[in-house]
C-alpha cells in the first residue's frame, strides 16, 4: 500500500498491518473515509461549539507553533463523543499498540493499550505552520515513542492549510530544515479520513488563504513514561470519569501517574485494580 492512496478509487479500509508497514517505511499513513459523515458532522459542530466557548479563556502564553492559530485544547475533558471517536476506533488502537505499547507493562493485560494520550486538540489553519517534529528530539531507529492521529473534519486542500510532511524524514535523525518546505508532500485529505504519523517526521501545515476554516482533530499518543501536555488525569470532570472503561482510563494516563510519595505506592506501572474511584484521589 502506498502511504497516500488515490481518493477516487473505491476501496476497502487498509488493514492495521498495511498501515504499520507504511508508517515504518514512510513515517506516515493515510486512511480514506475511516469515519462516517454523521460522526464527522457531529464532531465539527461540537468543535465549533467548544471553540466559541473556550477561546476567550485560553492562556495568552502560547507556544510559538500555536500562536494566532484557531485551537481547542483538552477535548478529552470536554466531550466524550469526541474522545470515543478516537479511542473507540479499532484501527487506531491496533496501530498504536504496535508502535507504542511496552511489553514489560505486565500489570495491564497484554491485549490492551498501555500507551497514553499526550494531547487531544482541534486545529484550524491560519498562517503557515513551519516544519517541525513532535518527538522533541530526532533519532533514527525502529522504536517509536510518540505518534499523531489527525482526523480532518473538513476537506483539506493546498489553499485551506492542509498538513504537509516529508516522507521518510522520521528516520533522518536530524532536526528540520525549513528549506525542505517546498518539497513537502501535501496531505489532501477529505473530511472523515484518518492520517497517522510518527512524530519524528518533519511536518507542518500550509497557510490558509481560502477565507474558510480547516478544522481537524489531532490526538497525540505516547509511551506511558512520557510527560503529557497537560495534567490530563487530574483534570477530568468526575461525571465523565465515571463513564469511562478501565481501558479508557489507562489511556488517559491513570495507570502511570506518579504517586505523591512512597507511602501511597511505588510501582510506576499500575494495574486496573488500583484505579481510583474519584478523580481527586488519582495520585494516591
Ligand atoms: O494542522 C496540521 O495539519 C498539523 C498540526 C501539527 O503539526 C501539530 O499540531 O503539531
Ligand atoms: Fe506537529
Amino acid at each position: 500500500m502506498s502511504s497516500q492512496v488515490s481518493l477516487d478509487v473505491a476501496r476497502s479500509l487498509p488493514t492495521a498491518e498495511e498501515c504499520i508497514a507504511s508508517i515504518e517505511r514512510d513515517g506516515y499513513c493515510y486512511v480514506p473515509q475511516m469515519f462516517s459523515p454523521e460522526q464527522v458532522s457531529t464532531a465539527l459542530e461540537r468543535i465549533k461549539y467548544w471553540f466559541d466557548n473556550t477561546l476567550s479563556s485560553q492562556s495568552e502564553r502560547m507556544p510559538y507553533l500555536n500562536k494566532d492559530q484557531s485551537m481547542v485544547y483538552n477535548l478529552q475533558s470536554k466531550d466524550l463523543f469526541l474522545l470515543r471517536m478516537v479511542l473507540g476506533c479499532e484501527l487506531i488502537e491496533k496501530v498504536l499498540m504496535q508502535f507504542l505499547n511496552d511489553r514489560w507493562f505486565t500489570s495491564i493485560p497484554s491485549d490492551a493499550p498501555n500507551y497514553i494520550l499526550r494531547s487531544f486538540l482541534a486545529r484550524s489553519s491560519n498562517h503557515q505552520m513551519p516544519l517541525h517534529i513532535d518527538s522533541f528530539i530526532p533519532y533514527a531507529g525502529p522504536h517509536v515513542f510518540i505518534m499523531q492521529c489527525s482526523i480532518p473534519l473538513e476537506d483539506q486542500t493546498e489553499d485551506n492549510g492542509c498538513t504537509v510532511l516529508i516522507p521518510g524524514s522520521h528516520l533522518s535523525g536530524k532536526y528540520c530544515s525549513q528549506d525542505a518546505f517546498p518539497s513537502a508532500v501535501s496531505i489532501k485529505a477529505r473530511a472523515g479520513d484518518l492520517v497517522f504519523w510518527d512524530s519524528r517526521i518533519w511536518h507542518g501545515a500550509r497557510q490558509n488563504t481560502s477565507g474558510g476554516t480547516r478544522w481537524a482533530m489531532i490526538a497525540t499518543f505516547c509511551r506511558w513514561w512520557i510527560k503529557q501536555a497537560f495534567d490530563i488525569p487530574g483534570n477530568l470532570p468526575q461525571e465523565l470519569y465515571d463513564q469511562l472503561t478501565e481501558r479508557e482510563k489507562s489511556v488517559l494516563g491513570y495507570c502511570s501517574v506518579p504517586y505523591d510519595n512512597e507511602k501511597h505506592g511505588i510501582d510506576m506501572k499500575r494495574s486496573y485494580s488500583l484505579l481510583p474511584q474519584q478523580v481527586v484521589d488519582y495520585r494516591r
